[in-house]
């Protein structure tokens, strides 16, 4: 499949996409959120997907809505900013909210605005040392978009994400490995070593044990404990019918490392 703004390929299940306008630290156009959509859409129906990875090229993650990608208005007119997020950043984030499979994001570089929030939308998120999140919005008179205003007193607590909001100072990747934001900083030498590690841990996973995981924090969100506990019991009972798991009792029985196929 071959794109015009983002790279996408598929590798012993795992789906990578890259978003792919370096020169323009890979803000978003309409053209590559219809693409990046796209391309999840594609991952999602690959036969026995076990992850996706979304990264960047170059030296940004994704500097946010593209500033310059928009039709030039009649003298005096304002634009509705809404319908962009309504018809295309929302169907973006519906697509990559409902993915099985884990989405891992690695933050190669700079994550600003709506790029910020693609990355806090994903399941995991690496970054290299040298990244930033920036939550620019605030710089050019905008309210935080695309679920910034969902995720980030969520993964932050408020105080912080308050902080972040109105004064819309970088957070180094180290501070947001240490407030929780994101899962792990590594150094920049060792991201590609970093994306060669979570591919292949995922295309060796316990896919339906790790969906099932995602599946269940995530309707942690909106559940009562008894009715997380309910969804459990009602997950777990699928897990115990799969072939990883009568391979992880063996491989335990027989003291070595278990062959999951994803089953
Ligand atoms: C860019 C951009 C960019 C175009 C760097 N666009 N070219 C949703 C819906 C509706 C309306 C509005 O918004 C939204 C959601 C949003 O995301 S709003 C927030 C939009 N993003 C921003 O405001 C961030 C703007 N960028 C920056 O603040 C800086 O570029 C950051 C902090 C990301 C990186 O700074 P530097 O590392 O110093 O790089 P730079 O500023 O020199 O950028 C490199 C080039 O990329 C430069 O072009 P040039 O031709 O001078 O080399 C920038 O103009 C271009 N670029 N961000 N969003």
């Amino acid at each position: 499949m071959s794109y015009e703004q983002i790279l996408y390929r598929v590798t012993e299940g795992v789906a990578r996409i890259t978003l792919n306008r370096p020169e323009r630290l890979n803000s978003l156009t309409d053209v590559m959120r219809a693409e990046i959509a796209d391309a999840l859409a594609q991952a999602g129906a690959e036969p026995g997907l076990r992850g996706v990875i979304l990264t960047g090229a170059g030296r940004g993650f994704c500097a946010g809505q593209d500033l310059a990608d928009r039709k030039p208005l009649p003298a005096g007119e304002r634009r509705d900013l809404s319908e962009g997020l309504r018809t295309s950043y929302r169907p973006l984030m519906e697509r990559l909210q409902s993915m099985p499979a884990p989405v891992v994001c690695v933050v190669n570089g700079v994550a600003a605005g709506a790029g910020m929030s693609l990355a806090l939308a994903c399941d995991v998120v690496f970054a290299a040392e040298s990244a930033k999140f920036v939550l620019a919005f605030s710089k050019i008179g905008l309210v935080p978009d695309m679920g910034a205003t969902w995720f980030l007193p969520r993964l932050l607590g408020e105080g912080r994400a308050m902080g972040l909001a109105l004064f819309g100072e970088p957070l180094t990747a180290r501070q947001a490995a240490e407030y929780g934001l994101i899962w792990r900083c590594v150094p920049d030498a060792d991201l590609p070593d970093t994306l060669a590690g979570i591919q292949a841990s995922l295309s060796q996973a316990p896919t339906l044990a790790l969906n099932a995981a995602k599946q269940a924090l995530r309707a942690s969100r909106a559940n009562t404990l008894m009715q997380q506990f309910d969804l459990e019991a009602d997950l777990q009972r699928a897990m115990g019918y799969t072939d990883d798991y009568l391979e992880g009792m063996k491989a335990f029985a027989e003291k070595r490392a278990a062959r999951f196929a994803g089953r």
